[in-house]
């Protein structure tokens, strides 16, 4: 069955992975399946027929057949739980690899969301100057015990899993603060991440939709 996408018509980053399709192309690469991007425009996102897809007016979407998803978390999920390399088979392994998943959403995406918000939304109120060092001060102690838990090793939780698909796809986002250098350990790991032949494929295909070049080209 045909699997549809939405992404960015042209997304803000200009080609630099950080929109939320990145990941969901991620795990479609992973798990090798084909697939078709629609690309929305702006206004297209807060017209009726995309509502209809999403609540909430934004990307990415996942259609597969009668089968409509919105939200990366649930999108990622579903890949991962309908076909092989994404999830271990053990059962245990399986609920720890999808804590990750929650892990990265619930108690790492949002303190970088707020650095997101409080730069680029409200970067021009008089308070920015005093609250941007708070929140990125939070978003040092949440990476620093994440660090610590990752250690030396090479993914979370023994083979690369979704959760690190999840957590290597919401660290990108610290990358241009440089919050992310200042965790070498860190850094290393989303690296990892990074050159895996799958995220390069998912990376390049999102490159060239924004900016018609491959990497490097
Ligand atoms: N919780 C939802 C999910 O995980 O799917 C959040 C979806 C979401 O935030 N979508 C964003 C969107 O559609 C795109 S990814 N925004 C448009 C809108 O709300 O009107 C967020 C994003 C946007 C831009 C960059 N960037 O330019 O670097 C990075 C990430």
């Amino acid at each position: 069955m045909t699997i549809t996408i939405t992404a960015f018509e042209r997304s803000p980053d200009g080609g630099m992975g950080l929109a939320r399709d990145t990941r969901v192309r991620w795990a479609l690469e992973e798990a090798g399946l084909p697939y078709d991007v629609r690309y929305v425009s702006f206004q297209a996102m807060k017209e009726p027929a995309h509502l209809r897809l999403h609540p909430f007016g934004q990307i990415p979407t996942y259609e597969e057949g009668e089968l409509a998803l919105f939200e990366t978390g649930a999108i990622v999920f579903h890949i991962a739980d309908r076909h092989a390399g994404l999830l271990p088979e053990d059962a245990d392994a399986r609920a720890r690899a999808v804590m990750w998943m929650f892990a990265a959403l619930s108690s790492i995406e949002p303190c970088i969301l707020e650095l997101v918000t409080a730069r680029f939304q409200e970067g021009d109120k008089p308070w920015t100057p005093e609250r941007l060092p708070l929140v990125k001060e939070r978003i040092r102690q949440r990476l620093s015990l994440l660090a610590t838990r990752l250690g030396d090793a090479e993914w979370l939780d023994g083979a690369f899993s979704a959760g690190d698909l999840m957590m290597v796809s919401v660290l990108l986002r610290t990358r241009p603060s440089g919050l992310l250098d200042e965790f070498p350990g860190l850094a290393a790991y989303v690296a990892r991440g990074e050159a895996r032949p799958a995220y390069q494929r998912a990376f390049a295909a999102q490159l060239e939709a924004n900016t018609g070049k491959r990497p490097g080209g």
